[in-house]
């Protein structure tokens, strides 16, 4: 056949998806099957992600994708960091914790008395999030549950084991753990001897394309799909999915991958790990086909979440689109927050800590959701744009457009501001960027995309995309961005 169809396994911080990918030599097509939410969960020892629950979507999800046709096979990815321990009978010990729980607090700390972040840093090419896998870990040190751990599975790589029954650790997400050699590639020796980390715990690494295993009888039972279905490795670092789709056809691209976060940066061939760019807390994390990505998080739509989640809880839901035409009729330049300050890390009132941190720097708090709003998105296009110009100098490089992927490619507002802040133009979408570097990959491990660049030119051709050029008050925005020291 020259067409094919793929299952993309994709869960986000709010939802997961199951996704049909149909893939031919000049189509590329998506369909949701099945869409659940994600629902963290607090228990007394902190916030938890509800592993079954999770796994229960992905079936039901494939089921959905059996029943409208079915899949030549099936990948999986997720958020990065996060794990869940299997004993010595494959159990899972407890449920994975929440990066964005507080049980890291202070773990940073111990964790450079033995290895200094310098040198971490030599060594992983990560940036610093207090959720580093490698900061978990010592959160978790001396617990009964790491004691009892024979391996770590990150969260991808457990939903794969279940499907499955293999044992493996994807390599664009074992980047993001703070335990991987960025030169190498392969798990640091010398880090987790460092450590008191069991060398044992973490599986041997696989890579996007190869073949992870195939469906459990109990799965293709349950789901209708064919017994020898494959699951193919691919991206499971949700980013470093939406950074293979992005519709890039030029050298000279920067990319935004932008949904509860912003990751913004560049797709280089080698790591960047100056003292500069540690210094600038800029990551190199794996991407397909060994390239670097070269970014930074910055804290994203999760701002605008949790206002929302928080104005709901309030009584008074309000909709993304009013909101959004709200924020458009404020005034620009209110006021303005650096989205990337700690407080805005844990989830809570966002509302109050956005208020809180404009007292705290002597402006005028936001009083109308509109303002809070527009405050939002003009704090992120300001963070796009200082992350944007740090890349490109620290690694020696000039941008000439900026890709913008993501659900966050449908607000239209934030598109156009980050265009205006960046000075540059912002080609936005696709919104499913990160199923569609799932789906690709799996349709080029079957022979229907020779390569890297092929998978974006198809992305490119069949993609609605939205060219936004840069336009405002550059005076404006330089004076704006000059305020809040980010120039
Ligand atoms: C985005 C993401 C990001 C990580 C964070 C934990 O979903 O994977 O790249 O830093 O979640």
């Amino acid at each position: 056949t020259s067409t094919l169809s793929f299952a993309a396994v994709d869960l986000g911080a709010t939802s997961g998806r199951v996704i049909l990918g149909r893939v031919g030599p000049d189509s590329l097509g998506l369909t949701e099957a099945h869409r659940f939410p994600n629902t963290p969960v607090r228990l007394p020892d902190g916030l938890h992600w509800d592993a079954l629950a999770l796994y229960q979507g992905v079936l039901d999800g494939l089921r959905a994708a059996a029943r409208a046709g079915g899949a030549a096979s099936v990948g999986v990815d997720t958020w990065a960091v996060d794990y869940g321990l299997l004993d010595a009978d494959g159990a899972l010990l407890g449920q994975p914790y929440h990066y964005r729980d507080g049980r890291t607090d202070g773990a940073a700390e111990r964790v450079w008395a033995a290895v200094g972040p310098e040198e971490l840093h030599a060594v992983t090419g990560l940036q610093h999030l207090p959720f580093n896998t490698v900061y978990q870990l010592e959160a978790a040190r001396g617990s009964v549950q790491l004691a009892a751990a024979r391996t770590l599975l990150l969260v991808p790589d457990l939903l794969v084991h279940w499907l499955t029954g293999a044992v493996g650790a994807e390599e664009t997400n074992a980047s993001t753990t703070g335990l991987l050699d960025a030169r190498t590639g392969a798990w640091s020796a010398t880090l987790l001897d460092r450590l008191g980390i069991d060398p044992a715990l973490l599986p041997p690494l696989r890579r996007p394309g190869e073949p992870a295993g195939t469906l459990l009888p109990h799965v293709a039972e349950y789901t209708g799909l064919d017994a020898a279905t494959p699951v193919t490795t691919v991206a499971s670092h949700d980013t470093a999915s939406a950074v293979a789709a992005v519709p890039a056809t030029e050298p000279g691209f920067a990319y935004i991958s932008c949904g509860t976060w912003s990751l913004a940066g560049l797709e280089l061939d080698a790591p960047v790990l100056t003292e500069e760019s540690r210094a600038a807390n800029f990551t190199n994390e794996r991407g397909i086909d060994g390239t670097v990505r070269y970014l930074r998080n910055i804290m994203g739509m999760w701002l605008l979440e949790e206002c929302r989640r928080t104005w709901a809880a309030q009584g008074s839901p309000a909709a993304l689109p009013d909101l959004l035409a709200e924020a458009a009729r404020e005034e620009p330049f209110g006021a303005l927050v650096d989205p990337d300050a700690p407080e805005f890390l844990p989830p809570g009132d966002m509302p109050a800590r956005i208020r809180s941190f404009c007292h705290r720097t002597g402006q005028r708090a936001p009083e109308s959701r509109g303002a809070v709003v527009r405050c939002i998105l003009e704090s992120l296009a300001l963070a796009h744009r200082r992350t944007l110009r740090q890349a490109a100098a620290l690694a020696g490089r000039e941008i000439r457009t900026v890709h913008l992927v993501g659900g966050g490619s449908r607000n239209e507002l934030l598109c156009r501001l980050t265009a205006d802040a960046t000075g540059l133009p912002v080609v936005a979408g696709p919104a499913e960027a990160t199923a569609l570097g799932n789906v690709l990959v799996q349709a080029r491990a079957h022979g229907l995309v020779p390569d890297r660049a092929a998978m974006r030119r198809l992305v490119a051709a069949t993609q609605p995309l939205r060219r936004y050029e840069p336009g405002g008050d550059r005076a404006a925005w330089d004076a704006a961005a000059a305020r809040i020291g980010v120039a």
